[in-house]
């Protein structure tokens, strides 16, 4: 069902605690937490704990959820004292995702160049 866990989940493993993170912040629905494999100095993933595979997704079927995503990226921004950041939510495998659970990257604290890549 829209939102359940999913077992094979690597993001639903971590909102539930059976994969360690560096969380940075939590709500009732969203967690925040360091990306692996920073492309900045400061890059952290706000995911919403239900599962929905992309931001598409989300949007379309949890708007109010999707909302609240978006507010945790603008509070992560300003914990990080992010004058200027960029928030990229790489939906479908041709833009890059790769992991199938609705995430933003908050990537910043350095120069970004437009277009991306
Ligand atoms: O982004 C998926 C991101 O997830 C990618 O930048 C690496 C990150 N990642 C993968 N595993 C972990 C763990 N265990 N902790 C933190 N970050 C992780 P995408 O947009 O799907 O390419």
């Amino acid at each position: 069902m829209a939102g359940e866990p999913q077992d094979d989940c690597l993001f639903c493993k971590i909102v539930a605690g059976s994969i360690p993170a560096t969380i940075v912040r939590e709500t009732e629905t969203t967690v925040a937490f360091r990306d692996i494999n920073p492309q900045a100095p400061t890059h952290i993933l706000v995911i919403p704990k239900a599962h929905y595979k992309n931001a598409a997704v989300l949007g379309a079927e949890a708007p109010q959820l999707a909302a609240d995503v978006l507010a945790e990226t603008q509070a992560v921004a300003d914990e990080e004292k992010l004058e200027s950041y960029r928030i990229v939510f790489n939906t479908g495998s041709g833009a890059g995702q790769t992991v199938w659970h609705a995430h933003a990257h908050v990537l910043g604290g350095r120069g970004m160049e437009w277009p991306p890549g």
